[in-house]
């Protein structure tokens, strides 16, 4: 940064400041007069600096790069930014945690948010995965639930592990995600040392108009890394920003992050028969049946100017589609279509896709009009209603989403399997003898505080149904009896 400016300080309207170290008062030692306007508007200002945080992913750290192809993927995908081997797409992407506060450490157990925005041809395609493939629940409707325990008792303010324990116990559809939570993968060393996934199914659709369903993986090129307990609690008392510090640090230093994409495909049919719901995100697709195809490969080059006006006003939406990528019925995938449009309308306001960060490569043309921060011209006097026969902008029929067959009845309908057990089992048996170690030890330290043995028994129930050797080695810990 410069040392001495020649520019001349303003106020906000750009009148330049005669005196920006004293207020002006009523003689030497009178009153302050409320005329100094320069003086009110600073403090003003300032009292309205803070937008919302967001109510999830609220501590993050963002940078830009860029998507190159490497696969020629174009009998699955009409996508305009896959559509030829080595076409580059700018992009932005979001790191963060889940549950913390904007000040909270980087350092803890908790999935990470891994938000990327690819800015297409076609408008914005925005990826809005997390580092693990499942999640803890699979309807929407029980997630504002599930966050609440996540967050602070409602009288102490204070984390509250009877709350989680309680919830997860009594939805053993989370036990794959809190396996892999309480997992070494639960505290990533760094932002660049992980995986990202899209989590859920979605469905690409060729030129031809034929689909297939699909799955996101993002893999790192760093290799996995995770931070030991001890250390993460250090990190986060001394250094609370540490992995924030280090994606910018690493990318400042020429140290560009990299990862590889690949995808799951399934063919439309198999979704009929496959042995569990291909929709539900509390499982994993086998890769021995639909193994990992390249796509292209994602770097990151490039830091935010401004943390503010880039990383925090950004706003991505898993329904930021675009034409050859749309979605599939997975239920929480639904919920999120309303629900990250909502937010940023909250959060940031009615024109957030105007703003920098958000504003497509590609043209807008749309007769929305007004809002607040109306600030991109607002469509001048072109015609702002349709249909017109004033030369406006006309849909794409081409561009439609794919039609997809639905049969039954308009009703509140639970999933047709429960075997939350197979794959979490699968995925301890994975585990080394350390892993397994570590996991157990983690599982027992988060669940002594809870007060309940009738939460403890019944956790340990689920773990021992995924792997007897896994449920009595929690019990043990907890010094209790695995229930019968
Ligand atoms: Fe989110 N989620 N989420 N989420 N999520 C938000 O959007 C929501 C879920 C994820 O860096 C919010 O702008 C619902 C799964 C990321 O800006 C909100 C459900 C996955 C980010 C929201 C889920 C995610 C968010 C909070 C259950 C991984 C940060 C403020 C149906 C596949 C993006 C906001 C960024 C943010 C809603 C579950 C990832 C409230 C309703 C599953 C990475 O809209």
């Amino acid at each position: 940064m410069s040392t001495n400016s020649d520019k001349r300080l303003t106020t906000g309207w750009g009148a330049p400041v005669g005196d920006n170290q004293n207020s002006m008062t009523a003689g030497a030692r009178g009153p302050t007069l409320i005329q100094d306007v320069h003086l009110l508007e600073k403090l003003a200002h300032f009292n309205r600096e803070r937008v919302p945080e967001r109510v999830v992913h609220a501590k993050g750290a963002g940078a830009h790069g860029y998507f190159e192809v490497t696969n020629d993927l174009t009998k699955y995908t009409k996508a305009a930014f896959l559509s030829e081997v080595g076409k580059r797409t700018p992009l932005f992407v979001r790191f963060s945690t889940v549950a913390g506060e904007l000040g909270s450490a980087d350092t803890v157990r908790d999935p990470r948010g891994f938000a990327v925005k690819f800015y297409t041809e076609e408008g914005n395609y925005d990826l809005v995965g997390n580092n693990t493939p499942v999640f803890f629940i699979r309807d929407a409707i029980k997630f504002p639930d599930f966050i609440h325990t996540q967050k602070r008792h409602p009288q102490t303010h204070l984390k509250n592990p009877n709350a989680v324990w309680d919830f997860w116990s009594l939805s053993p559809e989370s036990l794959h995600q809190v396996t892999i939570l309480m997992s070494d993968r639960g505290i990533p060393a760094t932002y660049r040392h992980m995986h990202g996934f899209g989590s859920h199914t979605f469905k690409w659709v060729n030129a031809e108009g034929r689909a297939v369903w699909v799955k996101y993986h993002f893999k790192t090129e760093q290799g996995i890394r995770n931070l030991d307990v001890d250390l993460a609690a250090k990190l986060a008392g001394e250094n609370p920003d540490y992995h924030t510090e280090d994606l910018f640090n690493a990318i400042a230093g020429g140290d560009y992050p990299s990862w590889k994409l690949c995808v799951q495909i399934m063919p439309i049919e198999d979704a009929d028969t496959y042995r569990f719901d291909p929709f539900d995100v509390t499982k994993v697709w086998s890769q021995k049946d639909y193994p990992l195809i390249e796509v292209g490969r994602m770097v990151l080059d490039r830091n935010p100017d401004n943390y503010f006006a880039e990383v925090e006003q950004a706003t991505f939406s898993p329904g930021s589609f675009v034409p050859g990528i749309e979605a599939s019925p997975d239920k929480m995938l639904q919920g999120r279509l309303f629900a990250y449009s909502d937010a940023h309308r909250y959060r940031v306001g009615a024109n957030h896709n105007a703003l920098p960060i958000n504003r497509p490569k590609a043209e807008v043309n749309n007769y929305q009009r007004d809002g607040s921060m109306r600030f991109d011209g607002n469509g001048g006097g072109s015609v702002y209603y349709e249909p017109n026969s004033y030369g406006g902008p006309k849909q794409s029929p081409e561009h439609k989403t794919s039609p997809y067959p639905v049969s039954g009845s308009a009703d509140s309908v639970a999933y047709d399997h429960d075997d939350h057990y197979t794959q979490p089992g699968d995925l301890y048996r994975l585990l080394s003898e350390d892993e397994r170690a570590r996991l157990v030890r983690n599982i027992v330290a988060a669940m002594k505080p809870v007060e309940k043995d009738e939460i403890k028994l019944r956790q340990i129930a689920h773990f021992y149904k995924a792997d007897p050797d896994y449920g009595r080695r929690v019990a043990e810990g907890l010094g209790l009896p695995v229930p019968q």
